[in-house]
């Protein structure tokens, strides 16, 4: 199992479809569609409009689809995904803990699904691929997107969540690191990053034999 890791639109379904065409490779694409609507609600939309009421409504589902994610029986000897339950935790809730728009008890009851899930639950992970951008890349590229929800995203909340990634995977400071991490430098334009994945490739496949 790789996870493919970095800050919002750092470009990792663009990396997934990359690797989509490789053999034996299975890509698991990200859930976003289902964080926009469940049942006819877009927990996603709620959570930037008032991060303190809506925050654990979308990380408790984010967690559950991430779950999902990670259990899916299929059969390709090497498997894809974007983000992991990981991140979401030590990077999202992290997020809206820190900046003191998650109350404590709601870190509290999120912190216990996430130490029940992974204490009991075996999700191993063989390399961690991050790409690595500036926070102003994302920005930019967040604005070109125009994904509805995003709209209110300023600049600071990619700054928080950029500096939470080099903590966790590059000083390797902060939590525990589930993989080894193949960091790829992902500022540049999509035909230089296609040309990247291709270099990498062989070291990416290769995961499944660390
Ligand atoms: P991303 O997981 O960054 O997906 P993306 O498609 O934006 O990234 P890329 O362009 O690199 O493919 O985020 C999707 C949205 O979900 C984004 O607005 C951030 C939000 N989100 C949370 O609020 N909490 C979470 O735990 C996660 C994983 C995402
Ligand atoms: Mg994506």
């Amino acid at each position: 199992m790789i996870c493919i890791e970095g800050n919002i639109a750092s470009g990792k379904t663009t990396c997934l479809e990359y690797f989509s065409k490789t053999n034996n490779i299975e890509v698991l694409t990200e859930p976003v569609s289902k964080w926009r609507n469940v049942r006819g609600h877009n927990p996603l939309g709620l959570m930037y409009q008032d991060p303190t009421r809506w925050g654990i409504t979308l990380q408790t589902y984010v967690q559950l689809t991430m779950l999902d994610r990670h259990l899916s029986q299929i059969s390709a000897p090497i498997r894809m995904m974007e983000r992991s339950i990981f991140s979401a935790k030590y990077i999202f809730v992290e997020n809206l803990y820190r900046s003191g728009k998650m109350p404590e008890v709601d870190f509290a009851v999120l912190s216990e699904w996430f130490e029940w899930i992974t204490t009991n639950i075996s999700l191993p992970v063989d390399l961690i691929v991050y790409l690595q951008t500036t926070p102003e890349t994302c920005y930019e590229r967040l604005r070109q997107r125009c994904r509805e929800e995003e709209k209110v995203i300023p600049m600071e909340y990619l700054e928080s969540i950029h500096q939470l990634y080099e903590d966790w995977l590059i000083e390797q400071t902060s939590f525990k690191v589930p993989a080894p991490v193949l960091v790829i430098p992902a500022d540049h334009d999509i035909e230089q990053m296609l040309q990247q994945y291709e270099e990498n490739k062989e070291r990416i496949l290769a995961a499944q034999r660390t």
